[in-house]
């Protein structure tokens, strides 16, 4: 299997797979079923011994929680970590109520996210049926949310950070709102595969954990209950809490993403000359 392989599977799964569109049934109103939840995906490919792995371990980036790819499997030659932009009608619908979710992104919030596990599941079987030891890290048993660092407990963290992953692969840099940019944006999920399978890894173009990001606090002025500041940087607690109301208000669907849309890094990289 190849780079040309990879996207190949994923544009053929993101294409034809039911999983990327709404059903009738989950629907929540009519008009939604048959919508398509995301584009064509990116990834990034990295060695699974970078040096950059090692440095998560560092309580400033994650803590010593964060799973080792070798830790994950042992055998582990690279990571591969992908990006999933949501379609031009998730991200439009969502640009308009200035505090509520929309119906489109709680979609690609729920049936979003069971879109990734359901690829992801998919791309690694095909790594295992060609003889690459291959593992989800974020669908394994051994994945948890919320660590004891420095003797309290930490929520918002976990042994396997998306972000922090496509970072050290070169998929992309965090944003202020803490998102990761891409060459396709923010406004999307990520997932990721530790593998076997070798090649040749890819060369970052950026050194710095923000350099993609303008700084210009757009996503400050969409959020709805000040979780992001310029100077202080993002409120976890703040965005968790309205997470919460989202989800009184529309169980068994929750989501914001106001941070994601109507912002120069919605759908690329924000020009920094501009
Ligand atoms: C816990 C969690 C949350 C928590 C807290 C978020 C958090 N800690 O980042 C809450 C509930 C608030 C939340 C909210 C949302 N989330 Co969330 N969440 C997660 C989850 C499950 C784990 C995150 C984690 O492990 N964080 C680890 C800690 C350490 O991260 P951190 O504090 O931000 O890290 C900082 C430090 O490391 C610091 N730093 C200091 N020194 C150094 C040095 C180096 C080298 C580096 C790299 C960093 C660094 O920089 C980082 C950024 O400031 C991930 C899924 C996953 N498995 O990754 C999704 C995930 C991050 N969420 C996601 C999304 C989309 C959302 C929401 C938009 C919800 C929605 N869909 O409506 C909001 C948006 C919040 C925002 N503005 O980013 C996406 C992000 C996609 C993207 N483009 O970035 C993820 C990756 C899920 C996915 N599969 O796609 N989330
Ligand atoms: S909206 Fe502006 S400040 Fe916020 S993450 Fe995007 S580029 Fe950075
Ligand atoms: S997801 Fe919503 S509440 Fe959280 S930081 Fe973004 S805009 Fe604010």
């Amino acid at each position: 299997m190849d780079r040309q392989d990879i996207a190949k599977i994923a544009l053929e799964f993101v294409q034809n797979s039911n999983y990327n569109y709404i059903s009738k049934d989950n629907a929540i109103t009519e008009e939604l079923a048959g919508m398509k939840i995301f584009d064509e995906p990116i990834f990034a490919i990295g060695a699974a011994d970078d040096d950059g792995f090692q440095l998560l371990k560092n309580p400033i980036a994650i803590g010593e929680h964060f799973l080792l790819p070798r830790e994950w499997t042992p055998n582990a030659n690279i990571v591969i970590s992908y990006f999933f932009p949501f379609t031009e009608e998730i991200i439009k619908s969502n640009r308009k109520d200035k505090h509520w979710p929309s119906n489109e992104w709680l979609h690609g919030r729920i049936e979003g996210q069971n879109f990734i596990k359901e690829f992801s599941m998919f791309f690694n079987k095909k790594l295992n049926d060609e003889g690459y030891e291959s593992l989800i890290p974020a669908f394994d048993s051994r994945f948890h949310l919320g660590s004891v660092i420095n003797d309290e407990f930490q929520e918002f963290t976990s042994n396997w950070s998306e972000r922090h992953v496509a970072f050290v692969c070169g998929l992309g840099t965090f944003g202020l709102s803490k998102g990761l940019i891409t060459e396709k944006g923010m406004a999307g999920r990520l997932g990721s595969v530790v593998t076997q399978l070798k090649l040749e890894p890819d060369k970052k173009r950026y050194k710095d954990v923000y350099e993609y990001c303008t700084m210009c606090g757009a996503c400050v002025r969409k959020c709805p209950v000040d979780a992001i500041s310029v100077d202080t940087g993002k409120d976890h607690k703040k965005c968790s809490d309205f997470l919460d109301t989202t989800k009184e208000k529309y169980k068994p669907r929750y989501g914001c993403g106001k941070c994601q849309v109507s912002v120069p890094c919605e759908r690329r990289i924000p020009n920094k000359s501009k």
